[in-house]
């Protein structure tokens, strides 16, 4: 097709028309941002002042180690110096006299592990730390200050992660598929590793290291037994030797029954001397294979997945087992906690506590048990696992989500760090005031040996790694709050906002606001006052309705337990008591409706429709006012979103808000969802001002069937 028709534009106007677009093309070039690049963006420094007093300060990086993860810092710096300000910085071996540059140098530090200090030693900027990662982690930290245009000076101090095993979850399966992934497909490309290895690994390793992340788990806890096999072990090879350089370790979900299916053998028992042979060989072979591999990551007996309870054994018998193998490599068992039985008079909310507190104590030195960190399934929101706080002897590790599985998948904005803050901060009174959850997962309470925290991974194939532009900001988040739990929710937004899409600052706050809030307006939209879970298998469409399955906890009424009287699930004495897992402190916040905190209400009561809240209105009009309230702040979102159109990559603008008219409509959609079904059991009008649904429960429910047709 002609790009400009003769009869339509003569000539003159043509060649006008196409000297604008090429000089909107020029001036324009941040076009060309595909959000690959993530919050490593290094863009020049517009600002000449800063820039030259930055080029003072920076006309060497003299490193004199000679490790792959000191190179790399270096590298690192280089790459991103030059970029930010259009000059080429030498890498040395030495610093060179009369001029001020970076120092990369290893030497003991106080505090723990990886952490790192940057001190000013005359004028030159010196990156020091115990172990090569910590210069790594040091030289990213001066880069992310520098990103932000702030004094040099500023950037002086030393900082050390609070938490040993900073990792990644990711759910990725052999044939390339990822379970919940909504960034398109795996990583990583099994059928061409080993002998081609793709060079987005280096980047993901950079990402990661950047924000303190050390381990990753390459493959689905729903795990294949083809990830022991000779075939893939060197294909695991090729990625931890890309990762390695990057101080990330690599690590394994393995198949509980691999024994059987793998080995042959008649059993997968843990107690029996063969399969313990078995897995020991197994793991020498995984350690020849990858030397610094960092161990295993287990789901068993749980939604199908095979366990040492298939031979009347218990989670501690399975993990001992496996922990037997990695131990004289200093590999460590990491053990989901994420169980719950087929039992239908059972509240599932208390199974995990059932299954693994009476465990404490019983596991081996080297292993972690994970646990996610609400007692259901990452709901937009959950109390804090009851595990927590109950499990003194025995390391806790935290499972968080990154991938969006029940928060709208790429579509919807919901920023995640005031979730992950909300259960960190929780304060489980194990002893006394001031246990919060952070406390114990970091093993000061406890005093854990192993301390460990886990994202399930949002990233996949797509240029932008996260399908949402805006996921990016839950990877950075993560990471940023593994290292260091007590930073704040908002810091971190405007951080990430500043490295990824402005630095200007009123455009900066802006985009922070929307972040800040967006969690709470999916909430409102989608699950208010403590809802869970109103849906089934596609975990996105809104099904309330939906009470059929092969087992009564995989319905929706089951969680929300509407009927005429009122609505929500009574876990206080007088219903399933799953608040006795709790310390007498949170039960006593929680147990009484006229005063448990609204988000946590249907969490823990069945509230009559006429009863009045806190909030003053009764419950059918404070649900009303919340659904209604959901979409109304997604105009609001819109509304602040193309008030920054001028400081934003265009191409990433017009993305977003792309995806906020769909989150606007979906809003609409969960929303009438909602309140038409529940209408029919509080038989209640939609209180005023709010208009009453444009459609009828019918055509909701039609909607949703379309949408989960084959
Ligand atoms: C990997 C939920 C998800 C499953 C996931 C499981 C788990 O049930 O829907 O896809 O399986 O959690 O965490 O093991």
């Amino acid at each position: 097709m002609m790009l400009f028709s003769k009869t339509l534009f003569p000539e003159k106007i043509k060649n006008l028309a196409l000297l604008l677009l090429i000089f909107a093309a020029i001036s324009n070039p941040a076009t060309a941002d595909d959000g690959y690049r993530l919050w490593l963006k290094y863009e020049r420094i517009p600002n000449a002042t800063v820039r030259a007093s930055y080029s003072k300060s920076f006309s060497f990086i003299a490193t004199s180690g000679n490790s792959d993860i000191l190179n790399n810092a270096a590298k690192e710096l280089q790459t991103g110096l030059n970029a930010m300000l259009g000059r080429q910085i030498p890498i040395v071996k030495t610093p060179v006299s009369n001029q001020h540059g970076i120092i990369l140098t290893m030497s003991a530090i106080a505090g723990p592990g990886d952490g790192y200090a940057i001190q000013m030693q005359g004028a030159n900027t010196v990156i020091t730390a115990s172990k090569d990662a910590g210069v790594l982690y040091g030289s990213f930290a001066l880069l992310r200050h520098l990103q932000q245009h702030l004094p040099l000076e500023k950037a002086v101090g030393q900082s050390s992660p609070k938490i040993q095993l900073r990792m990644l979850n990711h759910w990725d399966n052999p044939e390339g598929t990822i379970e919940r992934g909504y960034a398109g497909s795996s990583l990583w490309k099994w059928y061409e590793l080993p002998e081609t290895v793709d060079p987005r690994y280096t980047d993901y390793a950079r990402a990661n290291a950047s924000i303190g992340i050390n381990g990753t788990v390459v493959n689905n806890v729903n795990a294949s037994a083809r990830f022991l096999t000779a075939e893939y072990l060197p294909k695991v090879a090729a990625l931890a030797g890309v990762f390695r350089k990057y101080g990330i370790k690599t690590y394994l979900s393995i198949h509980f029954a691999a024994p059987k299916t793998l080995g042959g053998l008649k059993t997968s028992d843990p107690l029996d001397p063969e399969v313990r042979k078995w897995w020991a060989e197994k793991t020498k072979e995984i350690y020849r294979t990858i030397p610094d591999f960092g161990g295993f990551l287990v789901k068993a007996n749980s939604e199908g997945e095979p366990g040492p309870q298939d031979y009347g054994r218990t989670h501690a018998d399975g993990a001992n087992m496996l922990a037997e193998a990695l131990a004289p490599f200093n590999g460590v068992v990491i053990w989901r906690a994420f169980v719950y039985k087929a039992d239908p008079a059972a509240d599932r909310f208390k199974a995990a506590y059932e299954e693994f507190a009476p465990l404490d104590g019983k596991f081996a030195k080297n292993v972690i048990v994970q646990v996610k960190n609400g007692p259901i399934d990452f709901q937009p929101r959950e109390p804090f696992s009851p595990l927590f706080g109950n499990m003194p002897g025995t390391p806790l590790g935290m499972e968080f989500q990154l991938t969006q599985e029940y928060m709208g998948f790429a579509t919807h904005w919901v920023y995640e760090a005031p979730l992950f803050k909300e259960c960190l901060d929780a304060d489980t009174y194990v002893n006394g005031k001031g246990s919060t959850v952070a406390r114990i997962i970091d093993g000061s309470l406890h005093q854990y040996p192993l301390t460990c925290i886990a994202g399930v991974a949002n990233t996949g194939s797509d240029r932008n790694w996260t399908g949402h532009p805006m996921a990016q900001a839950n990877w950075y988040a993560f990471g940023r709050l593994a290292w260091d739990h007590t930073l704040s929710p908002e810091a971190i937004a405007q951080e990430w906002t500043q490295l990824t899409l402005t630095t200007e600052s009123k455009d900066v706050a802006a985009i922070s606001d929307i972040m800040l809030r967006s969690r709470e307006i999916y909430v409102n939209y989608n699950t208010p006052l403590g809802l869970s879970r109103p849906w089934t298998g596609s975990h996105y469409a809104p099904e309330p309705w939906q009470n059929r399955s092969s087992r009564p906890d995989w319905t929706a009424i089951y969680y929300h337990r509407a009927d005429t009287l009122g609505l929500g699930f009574d876990r206080t004495a007088t219903g399933s008591n799953a608040l006795q897992q709790y310390r007498p402190e949170v039960r006593r916040a929680w147990e009484n409706a006229e005063t448990c905190p609204l988000p946590y209400l249907l969490w823990f009561h069945h509230i009559p429709w006429a009863q009045k809240l806190s909030s003053g209105r009764n419950l059918w009009d404070e649900l009303c006012h919340r659904f209604y309230t959901g979409p109304d702040s997604v105009l609001w979102m819109q509304k602040q979103w193309a008030g920054v159109r001028a400081s934003v990559d265009p191409a990433t603008h017009t993305d977003v808000s792309g995806r906020l008219v769909k989150q606007y409509n979906e809003a609409l959609w969960w929303r009438d969802a909602w309140v038409l079904y529940l209408q029919t059991f509080s038989r209640k009008p939609i209180p005023a001002p709010y208009p009453k649904p444009g459609r009828t429960l019918d055509e909701v429910k039609r909607s949703v069937n379309v949408y989960l047709m084959r």
